[in-house]
Parts: C-alpha cells; sequence; structure tokens
C-alpha cells in the first residue's frame, strides 16, 4: 500500500515511510499491529483513553446514536443528548461550573475560553482587558488562540507574529531545585507564580483579560507545579480582577484521582477546558466549563445572541452519546477517582528508574510521570526517540517528547501493567547508547 496521501501531523514524515509503525485495533489496556503484535498502551493513545480502549457501553452507545440521528444543528434549535449531556457533566464539575461549551478538540477549547474571557470583560464594560498571559511550555493546541499563548517554540516560531498583547511567564520546571520530586516539587512555587505580579505591575493589571495555565504540563513533559504556586496565581488573579483557567484537556477525567486537577490541587480556576478524555476520545468532542457568573455576565446584555462564536459540531449527537456514555462507565467503575490509589505503586514504579542509564529526572502525580534523559551530545531527541522505538519493539507503547519519556496510562491499568511498562523502559534505556 502507498502511504504517500496522508501528511501526518507532528510526524517526521519522511523517517515514518522509513519504518512504518502502524495500529489497527485496541482493547481495554492494549493495542495490537497489523501483524497481530500486542502493545500495552502506556499514554492512553495522547492521553485521551482513560477507560481503556474499545468499551462496550461507548462503542454501543455511538452504534445506537449513529443510527438514530447522526447529526443536528445546536445554533437556535437543540436535541435532547446535548442538554443531557451538559447537565451530566455540570453535576460532575466543580460547584459553580454549571455552563458547558461544546467545541471538538482541545485547541477550540482553549481558542474558546480566551474568547470567553474578552468577551466577558467586555459585557461587563471592561473591555480595555485585552492581554493574554500563557506560560513558557504551555501547550494549549495549534490555533491562534492556544498557539499564542502556548510556550512550546517549536510550535509558534514558524507561524508569523500571532496575537498581539501576549506575555508567558516563566515555566515551573527547575531540574536544579527538584530533581526526583515525588509529587509536587517543594521549590521556588512562590517566586515563580510573582511573575506574574511583575508582568501585572508592568503592563497595568486593568488591562489583563485572562491567565491560562495546565495545573500540570502535560505535553512538555509533566512539568508538576510546585507547592503554592497555583494558589499564588488564584490570588494574584483575583486580587486584580484577571480570569484564571485552567487547559485540563489532561488532567480532567481522573487523570490525578479526582475529576478535575483543581480539586486534586485545591485552587478554582474560573474557567476550564477540556476534551480528549470528555469522550473517552471514541468520538472528537471538547467543552469549556463556565462559573455561573461568567454565563451570568452575558446574559445582561440586549436580547439576542449573547456570543457569536461555535463550531458546526459543537455539541454533536454522536459525541454527545460517546460522552454519556464514558461518564457511565466511570461511575460503574470508580474511574474518576481509581488513580489516587494507584498512585503510590505508580510513583514507586517510576522512581525505581533512579539510577538507570541517562535518567537525570523522574517525576510523578496523578497517574502522570515522566523520566528526562540526558540528551545525547550533538543529538538531542535521538536517545528518547530510540527509546521510544525500542520499547514499542518490546510490546510497550511509550510517548517522548525530545528526550523527556511522558506516561500517562488508561485509568483501568492494573499493577502488573505498571511494573510492565516501567521495565519496557529500563531495558529501553538499557540498550540505547
Ligand atoms: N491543551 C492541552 C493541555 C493539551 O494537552 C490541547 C490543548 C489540544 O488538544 P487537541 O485536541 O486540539 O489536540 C492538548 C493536546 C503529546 C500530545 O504527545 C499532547 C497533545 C496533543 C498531541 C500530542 O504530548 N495535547
Amino acid at each position: 500500500m502507498r502511504r504517500d496521501a496522508f501528511w501526518m501531523p507532528f510526524t517526521a514524515n519522511r523517517q515514518f515511510r522509513t519504518a512504518p509503525r502502524l495500529l489497527s485495533r485496541a482493547e481495554g489496556m492494549y493495542y495490537w499491529t497489523p501483524e497481530g503484535r500486542q502493545v500495552l498502551d502506556g499514554p492512553a493513545g495522547l492521553w485521551c483513553v482513560n477507560a481503556g480502549h474499545c468499551r462496550p457501553r461507548i462503542v454501543e452507545a455511538v452504534r445506537r446514536q449513529v443510527g438514530e440521528m447522526d447529526f443536528a444543528p445546536t445554533f437556535q434549535m437543540g436535541h435532547p443528548i446535548a442538554f443531557e449531556f451538559a447537565e451530566r457533566l455540570a453535576a460532575i464539575a466543580p460547584k459553580g461550573f454549571s455552563r458547558v461549551f461544546f467545541t471538538n478538540s482541545g485547541s477550540e477549547s482553549a481558542d474558546t475560553a480566551l474568547k470567553i474571557a474578552l468577551a466577558y470583560h467586555r459585557a461587563r464594560g471592561e473591555g480595555q482587558r485585552y492581554r493574554l498571559i500563557g506560560r513558557e511550555r504551555g501547550y494549549h493546541g495549534v490555533n491562534f488562540g492556544g498557539m499564542a499563548v502556548g510556550g512550546i517554540p517549536t510550535n509558534r516560531k514558524v507561524f508569523g507574529p500571532g496575537l498581539s498583547g501576549v506575555y508567558h511567564i516563566r515555566h515551573t520546571h527547575d531540574l536544579a531545585k527538584n530533581s526526583f520530586s515525588r509529587g509536587q516539587p517543594l521549590h521556588g512555587g512562590i517566586e515563580l507564580a510573582d511573575d506574574l505580579e511583575r508582568l501585572c505591575l508592568f503592563h497595568d493589571p486593568s488591562t489583563i483579560a485572562a491567565v491560562i495555565v495546565e495545573p500540570v504540563a502535560g505535553s512538555a513533559g509533566v512539568l508538576v507545579p510546585p507547592r503554592g504556586y497555583l494558589e499564588r496565581l488564584r490570588e494574584i488573579c483575583t486580587r486584580h480582577g484577571i480570569l484564571l483557567i485552567f487547559d485540563e484537556v489532561i488532567t480532567g477525567f481522573g487523570r490525578l484521582g479526582k475529576p478535575f486537577g483543581a480539586e486534586r490541587l485545591g485552587v478554582m480556576p474560573d474557567l476550564f477546558t477540556t476534551a480528549k478524555a470528555l469522550t473517552n476520545a471514541t468520538i472528537p468532542m471538547g467543552a469549556v466549563f463556565a462559573k455561573e457568573e461568567i454565563f451570568d455576565a452575558f446574559m445582561q446584555g440586549p436580547a439576542g445572541i449573547e456570543l457569536f462564536h461555535g463550531y458546526t459540531y459543537s455539541g454533536h449527537p454522536v459525541a454527545c452519546a460517546a460522552g454519556i456514555a464514558m461518564l457511565d462507565t466511570c461511575e460503574e467503575e470508580g474511574l474518576l477517582e481509581r488513580a489516587a490509589g494507584l498512585e503510590s505503586r505508580w510513583e514507586a514504579a517510576a522512581h525505581a528508574l533512579k539510577g538507570a542509564p541517562h535518567v537525570i529526572d523522574v517525576r510523578n502525580f496523578g497517574l502522570m510521570a515522566a523520566i528526562e534523559l540526558a540528551p545525547r551530545p550533538g543529538a538531542p531527541g535521538a536517545r528518547g526517540y530510540e527509546a521510544f522505538v525500542r520499547a514499542f519493539e518490546s510490546g510497550v507503547l511509550i510517548r517522548v517528547t525530545a528526550d523527556i519519556i511522558a506516561l500517562s496510562p488508561p485509568l483501568i491499568v492494573d499493577k502488573p501493567q505498571i511494573d510492565r511498562i516501567f521495565q519496557a523502559i529500563r531495558e529501553a534505556l538499557t540498550s540505547v547508547a
């Protein structure tokens, strides 16, 4: 079969064609290659298949819905299943997050949340708040808004000037102070969060609309916020009337042992974004959760459309069916809390890699972990990529971002599978130069 037409995303296309890796079937904790080789799923696909693959309830709900009503608009129209799913989501969200805006991806959720923040201030007569603040190494998807506030240089640098009025605070990763942290690092939280205070004073806080951060940065390699950091960001935002947005695209839906990361970390944002595990990744979907007060601010204006924003597929019926079945599966199996019970085993298994070849850091939180490798001199990323290939050949899928191995298995993972993931990484590290 020719494989030329598919321009693959975030992929070395030419390299891939010389040694393609294909997956053709999935169930529970496993993928299978077309040759029938079983592969244990260490990153839950791309941090998204939180309930494991091809769960029967979800498969059945999608089948049923696609045959009953494939699509219906949600602009000036509605269908029952979108209302039902939004109610179910509001019921598991932290208190006060009573409004849900549907999108189709994490990128669209980020752009939607930023636009809601800007329009919210304007609705309240504070249209001078137009500046947006992100963080170095942040990832909020690839659309123009999320790219602008994002902080991964390769994802920004060739795409022009982006939005104006966007600034970044420093990332929180500090190996000199916090290497081999278990859970939240101890050092530097207040000082790093005070970057925000400095930016506020420099630009005049009354011009700043919102700050967006991931509660735990995922894509950049599992950067866990130091103690006190998010509390301090919250305090500064509240003091200056700035909205705090959490990007929970990865941390949402049980990844950290509670339904949402905000609850695990004990800090509440004003808006938060989700996608990925919202539907167990079965059908693409995202959702932005807003506090009641934010929604209310939009309802004070003249009659008519309050927010000129939405997507053809906002609240798509098949995605909603998948999402409801995902919540049912999570409730039946206690999945949104399950990570809490596995965390100590997960942590111990991860940190047992301290001392393995090339390992300069291990960090973990909830069912997330990263193993950071020393880059091979002159060839950054090569060691990480080779470890990824070796692990895949030995039957374990891991995710690498340059020389950082990132792990976030489906929340149904069992203890022997946890051990197998880290054993495969140990063997891979022993075999790469
Ligand atoms: N926000 C966060 C925090 C994410 O992790 C997005 C937004 C964008 O979501 P969409 O659905 O538009 O891709 C993400 C996506 C990786 C990796 O390997 C991570 C993501 C996507 C692809 C790869 O780290 N996160």
